[in-house]
């Protein structure tokens, strides 16, 4: 089917995109300019985030570029199985945990022994998601004046030549895009229905779980297994790594770690550290997990759900077997900071090549290839970077823990809340949790914020933060920490709150920026 010369509206790309979906659709979708006679700068194979965002880069640049995809829409994992049905089902599981927690409290009704349906869930957001789709195609073409091939997958022939819906196209550079898929644990029975990854639960759920254990402590782990306790799914995680210490996070300041960790045990849900599952069970449909647990025990715990949550592998095996670029031991395609991978005229980015697997590192590889392909020399460093996690709480944090930054400078101090020594329940601040309802109920739930200060420098090294809202301020505080000049507790006392703010790091380094040695707050 070729679009080129029509402009299918927003509704006219859903059709086509439901279409597609449901299988009435399985031609390539085609939206490419014959007449443009110039050679293409570069291929993107995968139209996920890396390959979006430098695609309308290199447009930007004045360049020519293609993108192909597998899916009939642009935009990826992200919208399709992966971050977005993430915060839908994060924002959920906060909620229900208010719900939960304020059952048969003013106006709350009776809630605690409630179910709410994941199944419910999943449908609305199967149901939701071609229309997401259908705005990226829609903004890829007529906003950002991209070509693309879509509902197609592209073959590599060479290093300038890529196969897609019949046809061969050419171009200086290539760059590879085509992301990750779960590293699935070599146990047996993972192929018994009523095992799901993070996929795999929203395209094939088709019942409604009763309990659930999460293989793996990656952060889908925590963030899903926190959403099915929530809805009442009694949730069992079986970690090898005590949760937020695998080597996928770093930077995790351990008072952050254990006020999460611990919130997730008073939740309900129980947490199986340093134990390793042996196989799953079942009788034609799952029944349980064998595992065995720290001390050396086996046991079988029960259950209708086994939910994958052990990390994610790049897709490079067919780019190694085609063009023999380099890997790493992980499987993930080896680059340079211009994403150059050991091929010249082939370009890497996305999760395609490795940790941190997000979003900001996608869409900013895609950005650093399209900018070297059109002659601006551009590197990114992604070795620093602000990150978070849901559990009910948003969890937020950039730059160096409290443990790290002692064992880096001579004078370390801490601005936080609750101050050290002050129990959680004897404090409702810092009323972080984007509802003054627990600090005046439960104010153990509110929130905690550290602030980590090299005193010397009166630099702030890291920041650390449990409570709903700050992610938007991690943004920049993570720009402004990384500047050569650095942020300081002065320039933060000179900022402007917006009182009641989720983060009180402003205000709270304001109260020590007289000082001309600074204490902990
Ligand atoms: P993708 O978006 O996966 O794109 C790869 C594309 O390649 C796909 O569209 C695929 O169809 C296509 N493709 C594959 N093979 C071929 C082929 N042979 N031919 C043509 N096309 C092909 N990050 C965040 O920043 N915030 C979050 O909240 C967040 N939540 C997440 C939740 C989950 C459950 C998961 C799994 C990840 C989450 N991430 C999050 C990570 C984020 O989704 C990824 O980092 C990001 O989508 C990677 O983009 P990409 O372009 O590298 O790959
Ligand atoms: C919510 C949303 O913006 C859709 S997911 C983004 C896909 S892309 O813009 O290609 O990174």
């Amino acid at each position: 089917m070729d679009v080129t010369d029509r402009s299918p509206s927003l509704n006219g790309w859903r059709e086509l995109i439901d279409g597609a979906e449901i299988g009435e659709i399985d031609e390539p979708i085609i939206n490419v300019d014959r007449d443009d006679t110039r050679e293409y700068d570069a291929i993107f194979i995968g139209g996920g985030a890396g390959g979006r965002f430098g695609s309308a880069y290199l447009r930007a640049l004045g360049g020519r570029q293609l993108v192909i995809d597998k899916w009939p829409f642009l935009g990826g994992s992200c919208p399709h199985q992966a971050c977005v049905p993430h915060h839908l089902f994060s924002e959920a599981a906060r909620e229900l945990d208010l719900a939960r927690w304020m059952s048969g409290k003013l106006w709350f009704p009776e809630f605690e022994e409630k179910r709410a349906s994941i199944l419910e869930m999943v449908e609305l957001f199967r149901a939701g998601r071609n229309t997401a789709h259908a705005f990226m195609n829609w903004q890829s073409k007529e906003q950002l004046g991209m070509e693309y091939i879509l509902n197609a997958p592209a073959t590599v022939i060479d290093a300038h030549t890529v196969e897609a819906a019949g046809e061969r196209f050419s171009a200086r550079n290539l760059v590879l895009a085509t992301g990750a898929t779960t590293r699935w644990p070599a146990i047996p029975g993972l192929d018994i229905p009523g095992v799901f990854d993070f996929a795999g639960l929203v395209e094939d759920l088709d019942y409604e779980p009763n309990r659930c254990v999460i293989i793996g402590g990656s952060k889908i782990a925590l963030e899903y297994g926190s959403f099915f306790q929530a809805t009442g799914c009694a949730t069992t995680i079986v970690s090898r790594s005590p949760l937020m210490r695998t080597a996928s996070l770093h930077h995790v300041d351990e008072d952050l770690r254990s006020y999460v960790v611990n919130g997730m045990r008073a939740r309900g849900m129980t947490i199986l550290e340093g134990a390793e599952p042996v196989e799953v069970v079942g009788n034609g449909r799952v029944t349980g997990v064998r595992v065995r647990l720290a001390d050396g025990r086996e046991e079988v715990l029960d259950t209708d759900f086994v939910f994958v949550g052990t990390g994610e592998q790049a897709r490079s095996e067919p780019f190694v077997e085609a063009l023999g670029v380099d890997i790493d031991e992980r499987g993930s395609i080896v680059v340079d900071r211009r994403m150059q991978t050991s091929v010249p005229g082939v370009y890497a980015i996305g999760d395609l090549i490795g940790a941190p697997m997000e979003m900001f590192k996608a869409r900013k590889c895609g950005m650093t290839a399209a900018r070297n392909i059109m002659g601006e020399p551009y590197e990114f460093d992604f070795s620093e970077y602000p990150d978070f996690l849901h559990s009910t709480y948003e969890v937020t944090w950039v730059g160096l823990t409290e443990a790290e930054a002692r064992e880096r400078y001579e004078n370390v101090i801490v601005i936080q809340m609750p101050p050290k020594g002050v129990e959680f329940e004897d404090l409702p601040l810092p009323c972080a949790e984007g509802t003054m309802i627990y600090a005046f109920t439960k104010p153990e739930l509110t929130g905690f914020q550290k602030c980590v200060v090299d005193a010397d420098s009166r630099r702030i090294v890291g920041a650390h933060h449990v409570g709903y809202g700050a992610k938007d301020a991690f943004q920049y505080i993570d720009f402004l920490i990384r500047r050569p000049q650095g942020l300081t507790i002065d320039d933060m006392a000179e900022m402007n709150e917006l009182f009641l703010n989720p983060e009180h790091f402003i205000q709270l380094c304001r109260l020590r920026a007289g000082q001309r040695d600074v204490v902990d707050l």
